[in-house]
C-alpha cells in the first residue's frame, strides 16, 4: 500500500511512503482427508505391500501433515508412514482371525497448537485356501452286522476347513482301500457318510481298513486322508454241520461203562456264542429216551460215553438221532444218525431145552440106535453159540453115547 503525506502549501507538496504489510498465517484451519479408503487385498499379500495413500489438505499454509494409526490394527497388521500417510501391511493376515479392518487414521497438521483429523480406511481380507480340510477325529471306527441290505450307512466322518466358500467346501472320497475286499463300501461326496454296497460276509472278511480322502473345493485343492476301520458283527447264520452225514461203530457187549464210544464233531464258522456248538441226544424222539439209557453224550466235545453195557442179546444196535445245537439267539441246530452195533461176548451158556428127558430103549435095539435127541440153545451168535454135546464123565454110562448133533445112541 502506498501512503501520500500532503502539506497545505501552495503549491502543494506531498510525499509518498509505500508500505508493505504481511499477513502471518494463523492454523485456523483442521486438514481434511480426500477422498474414500476401502480395499479388498489377498490374506497372503506380502508385508510392505501398500494398500493406501491417504491424501489430504489443509486451507492453511503448512502442508506437513503427521500420520498414525489410532485404532483398528488388530495385531499390528498395518503401519502408516507418518509422513507421507502411506498404509502398509506389517505383517503376515491371516482372514481366518480377522477377515475386515477398520483403520482409525489420525491426520494432524504441524501448526501450533496443531489440528488434527480422523479417518476411517476398511480394509477387507480376501480368502485364500490356506487351510487344509480336517477331520475331527485323528480315525474312526464302525461296525455293522453281516447281511445288512445295501445300502445301509455304516457311519460318517466329518471334517471341517476354516476357509471361505469353495476353499472350505469338502468333498469326500475313498482314496483306497487297505483291508478287506474292494467295492463293498461307498461314501457320499458331500455329506462323508459311508454306506455299504454289496452283501456283507463275516465268514468271508471281518474287517475292513479303508483310507479316506476330504478335499476342498479351492484352486489349488487341498486334502487330508484317514483310516476308517469297519468291523463286521456277526449274526447267527450259519448252522452246526457235522463232518459226518452219519456215524457208525461197533463195541463189544461187555465194554465198560465210561469209555468212549466214538466222537461227533459238528463245526459252525460263526463267532462267540453263535459258533459255540453243543451236543446233545435228540429226546423228542422215541429213540433218543431210549439210547439215554446206555449212551450219555458229552455237550461240549460230541463224545459218546457208554453209561452202561448194552446186551447184545437184548439190542443187537442202537440207532438214534444226534443234536449239534449253537448258542445263538436264536439257536440253530442240526441232526446226525448214529448207529452202535453190538458185539457178541460168549456171556451165555447153552441150556437144554427141555431140561429133562425121559426115554425108553427096546433092549432089542441095536447098537448105535438113536434113543432120544437132547436140544441145547446158546443165546450167543457164531462161534459163541456153536454147541457141542457129550455125556461127562461123571454121568457116563458105557452103554450110551451122545453124538455132537445130541442124539443118544446105544452102544
Ligand atoms: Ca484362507
Ligand atoms: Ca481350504
Ligand atoms: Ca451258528
Ligand atoms: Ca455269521
Amino acid at each position: 500500500m502506498i501512503v501520500t503525506a500532503t502539506d497545505r502549501g501552495n503549491p502543494e507538496l506531498s510525499g509518498t511512503l509505500t508500505i508493505s504489510i504481511h499477513v502471518t498465517d494463523v492454523n485456523d484451519n483442521p486438514p481434511s482427508v480426500i477422498g474414500f479408503y476401502e480395499k479388498s487385498i489377498k490374506e497372503d499379500a506380502s508385508i510392505d505391500t501398500l494398500i493406501f495413500s491417504i491424501k489430504v489438505e489443509d486451507l492453511d499454509e503448512n502442508s506437513q501433515f503427521n500420520y498414525s494409526i489410532s485404532s483398528g490394527n488388530f495385531g499390528s497388521s498395518f503401519k502408516v508412514d507418518a509422513g507421507t500417510g502411506d498404509i502398509y501391511i506389517s505383517s503376515n493376515l491371516d482372514r481366518e482371525q480377522l477377515e475386515r479392518y477398520e483403520l482409525v487414521l489420525r491426520v494432524s497438521d504441524m501448526g501450533e497448537p496443531p489440528y488434527s483429523t480422523t479417518v476411517t480406511a476398511t480394509v477387507n481380507i480376501d480368502d485364500v485356501n490356506d487351510v487344509r480340510p480336517n477331520f475331527k477325529k485323528t480315525s474312526y471306527a464302525f461296525s455293522i452286522k453281516e447281511h445288512v441290505p445295501s445300502p445301509t450307512i455304516v457311519g460318517s466322518i466329518e471334517a471341517t476347513d476354516d476357509d471361505k466358500g469353495m476353499n472350505s467346501k469338502l468333498f469326500y472320497s475313498i482314496a483306497t482301500q487297505w483291508k478287506g475286499v474292494d467295492g463293498n463300501f461307498g461314501i457320499n461326496e458331500t455329506s462323508g457318510e459311508i454306506y455299504t454296497l454289496k452283501d456283507l460276509d463275516r465268514e468271508i472278511e471281518s474287517e475292513y481298513q479303508l483310507w479316506v480322502r476330504v478335499q476342498d473345493g479351492g484352486s489349488p485343492p487341498l486334502s487330508s486322508e484317514i483310516t476308517v476301520n469297519i468291523t463286521i458283527q456277526d449274526i447267527n447264520d450259519q448252522t452246526p454241520l457235522f463232518e459226518h452225514q452219519e456215524y457208525s461203530t461197533a463195541i463189544p457187549e461187555n465194554y465198560t461203562k465210561g469209555s468212549k464210544v466214538l466222537s461227533a464233531r459238528a463245526l459252525d464258522s460263526d463267532e462267540g456264542l453263535n459258533g459255540e456248538v453243543i451236543y446233545e441226544l435228540d429226546y423228542t424222539a422215541p429213540q433218543g429216551i431210549m439210547a439215554d439209557q446206555f449212551i450219555g453224550v458229552r455237550s461240549d466235545s460230541g463224545d459218546l460215553i457208554l453209561k452202561r453195557p448194552i446186551d447184545r442179546e437184548t439190542y443187537q444196535e442202537l440207532t438214534f438221532p444226534l443234536v449239534a445245537r449253537d448258542n445263538g439267539e436264536p439257536p440253530t441246530s442240526s441232526m446226525v444218525n448214529v448207529t452202535i452195533y453190538i458185539l457178541d461176548v460168549n456171556d451165555n451158556r447153552p441150556e437144554f431145552l427141555p431140561q429133562f428127558y425121559n426115554t425108553e430103549a427096546s433092549i432089542t435095539d441095536y447098537c448105535d440106535a438113536t434113543i432120544t435127541k437132547v436140544t441145547a440153545i446158546d443165546q450167543d451168535v457164531g462161534d459163541n453159540a456153536i454147541i457141542s454135546y457129550r455125556i461127562t464123565p461123571v454121568e457116563a454110562d458105557p452103554t450110551f453115547q451122545v453124538d455132537n448133533f445130541g442124539k443118544y445112541h446105544k452102544n
